[in-house]
């Protein structure tokens, strides 16, 4: 008999009492673990609280959230640092759609990720006769994932889990939905017919070669460029073909800039970085290879004032054929996975490819060299109450001297200003809001940046971002994590000096309670708690934190009128002529 047979089951089972038997609750198990997936990020309730007991005894990491929104946003980042789907847990109806955002989260940001949800019974809820948390779950998944699947049989779950991982991580890695329904997992069967049901994927997400002509085409692009560049994008960072793009952007020669998640792909340190030379290298180049980044709103679409008036042409790797063309044209579209597609590029460059002309890179060398100077100053301030970029200074520090550490950052000025100010020298350390622009991605993110690669986590939180998702330093600290959280305290969403132009007695919207203290909160739970008003007293209590591993939350005092209106991108605020002085 095996550990699932239980003597309920036993006496259900009616024609061999010696058969061995197994479940459905056991078949999940195993169909995970036979494919690594070994950790699990949820909230537990009817119907999968047996089942993330009984996983967490068959030695799956199962961590247990605050809020099921949370849980996602670890998956979804999980996926992108491992390669391998994210899985998020979910209770039925409310437990599903509040995973559901992190769901579509992920596909926007091409990460693989898992949402296994229990649902309710399907007579009741198809014939709609108001079962407990009914919903048409996989309906409503459908339009926000990759794929979507049910699986009614136990027999079949080997299968739907094996469908479901080729669909997160093969091709273009998205989310996918797996409906479970309550009912599934009391399914028995004979243990050997179920152990033979489960799927071990191979190969989930097999090499796309590019075709040689697209090779040969983009490389000839290139070679007549007068101002090439090259955009790294998180697409990039997710490939782990670390090696082979900075052989690629170093034989080229050209200037290169990263997206926000793909700082430190190469060092932002590095010289042919054009980081903080941005607007001049997108206006004045005339050759813009694009690798794993997309002409999404991030960079304007591809058009436009942002992109000056030099004639541009580009040269796109991506493994999504549709991706080519979405915004404008481009002249030399590379399909296939980074990886591949990188390595033959080099290749065809031969041995004595020509760097890219001096006058351009010593151009944009130079623009570099001056924003970096200008910049220098204000990083050094040690005002008190801070402003960003004396606390930024501080974190930056920091991190130079602890390149291993990962960052996770949201908030509108809090993430548009350490993107700037704060370098990256590695790959994949940098994490954050992703192509949405979410807030509340901090703690989940940096839950599972600590849990999938048990390296020290410093999380720098806006207080409006931190909000969204404050609640998991409970979790942070019941897992004793080594994650240090910062709050940007400027008392609310943008600024903390709004006034109520209305006159009445109520706080403007984008403001908060002044003078709060964020790190009392973490006390609440056995965590540190540090008040920092200064970016000495910041820089000390993080490195503190950094050294000593201990669950942190630092309340950074920083001045309430620092901020700007929406960070970098209050231009999308929609305007009329109406209100127009
Ligand atoms: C889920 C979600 N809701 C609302 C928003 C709108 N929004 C953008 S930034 C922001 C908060 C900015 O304030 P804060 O995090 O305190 O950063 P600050 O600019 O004050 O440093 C909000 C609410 C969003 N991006 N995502
Ligand atoms: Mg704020």
């Amino acid at each position: 008999m095996t550990q699932a047979t239980t003597l309920k089951e036993q006496a259900r089972a009616p024609a061999d009492q010696t058969q061995e038997l197994t479940d459905g609750f056991h078949l999940v198990i195993d169909a995970l673990k036979l494919n690594g997936l070994t950790t699990i990020y949820g909230v537990p309730g009817i119907p999968i609280t047996d089942f993330g007991r009984m996983a967490q005894a068959a030695g799956i990491r199962v961590l247990s959230f605050r809020h099921e929104q949370n849980a996602g946003y670890a998956a979804a980042i999980a996926g992108f640092l491992t390669k391998k789907p994210g899985v998020c847990l979910t209770v039925s109806a409310p437990g599903f759609l509040n995973g559901l955002t992190a769901l579509a989260h992920a596909t926007t940001n091409c990460f693989p990720m898992i949402l296994i949800s229990g649902s309710s019974e399907r007579e009741i809820v198809d014939l709609q006769q108001g079962d407990y948390e009914e919903m048409d779950q996989l309906a409503i998944a459908k339009p926000l994932c990759k794929a979507a699947f049910r699986v009614l049989h136990a027999a079949d779950i080997g299968i739907g889990l094996a469908r479901a991982i080729r669909a997160a991580v093969s091709g273009r890695p998205g989310g996918v939905y797996l409906d479970l329904p309550a009912k599934l997992f009391g399914q028995v069967m004979n243990a050997d017919a179920g152990k033979k049901s489960l799927v071990k994927v191979i190969d989930a997400a097999p090499a796309q070669i590019p075709a040689p002509a697209a090779i040969k085409r983009a490389l000839d692009v290139l070679k007549a460029a007068k101002r090439p560049l090259i955009i790294l994008g998180k697409g990039a960072a997710y490939a782990q073909a670390d090696e082979a793009i900075k052989t690629l952007v170093e034989k080229s020669g050209a200037p290169f800039l990263p997206m926000s998640m793909a700082k430190g792909l190469l060092p932002d340190t590095h010289p042919q970085c054009a980081g903080a030379a941005r607007s001049t290298v997108l206006k004045d180049s005339d050759v813009v290879m694009m690798i794993g980044a997309r002409l999404n709103w991030l960079l304007s679409h591809g058009k436009g004032k942002t992109w000056g008036e030099a004639p541009k042409t580009f040269i796109q790797i991506d493994i999504e054929p549709k991706e080519m063309d979405s915004n404008v044209e481009i002249a030399a579209p590379v399909v296939g996975d980074i990886g591949s597609c990188v390595t033959a590029l080099i290749e065809g460059m031969g041995g004595n490819w020509p760097a890219a002309p001096a006058d351009w890179t010593n151009a944009v060398k130079t623009k570099r060299e001056e924003n970096v100077a200008k910049m220098a100053p204000r990083l050094m301030n040690n005002n008190s109450p801070m402003d960003y970029h004396g606390a930024l200074g501080a974190l930056r520090t920091v991190i130079k001297e602890r390149p291993d550490a990962i960052l996770v950052n949201e908030g509108a000025n809090t993430l548009d200003l350490a993107r700037g100010v704060i370098d990256m020298y590695k790959p994949r350390k940098r994490l954050d809001v992703g192509t949405w622009g979410v807030m509340g991605i901090g703690m989940g993110q940096a839950i599972a940046a600590a849990v999938e690669t048990g390296k020290p986590v410093l999380a720098v939180e806006g207080d409006s971002a931190f909000g969204f998702c404050g609640m998991e330093v409970e979790t942070v600290c019941r897992y004793n994590l080594p994650v240090c959280i910062v709050v940007f305290n400027n008392g609310g969403i943008y600024r903390g000096t709004d006034v109520n132009s209305g006159g009445g007695s109520d706080p403007a919207t984008t403001v908060f309670v002044k003078g709060s203290r964020y790190d009392k909160l973490i006390e609440a739970f056995g965590g540190v708690g540090v008040q920092a008003e200064t970016p000495d007293e910041l820089k000390r209590a993080v490195e503190a934190a950094m050294d000593s591993g201990k669950p942190t939350l630092i309340n950074a005092v920083i001045d309430p009128a620092a901020g700007s209106e929406s960070g970098r991108i209050g231009n999308l605020n929609p305007q009329s002529v109406l209100r127009k002085k």
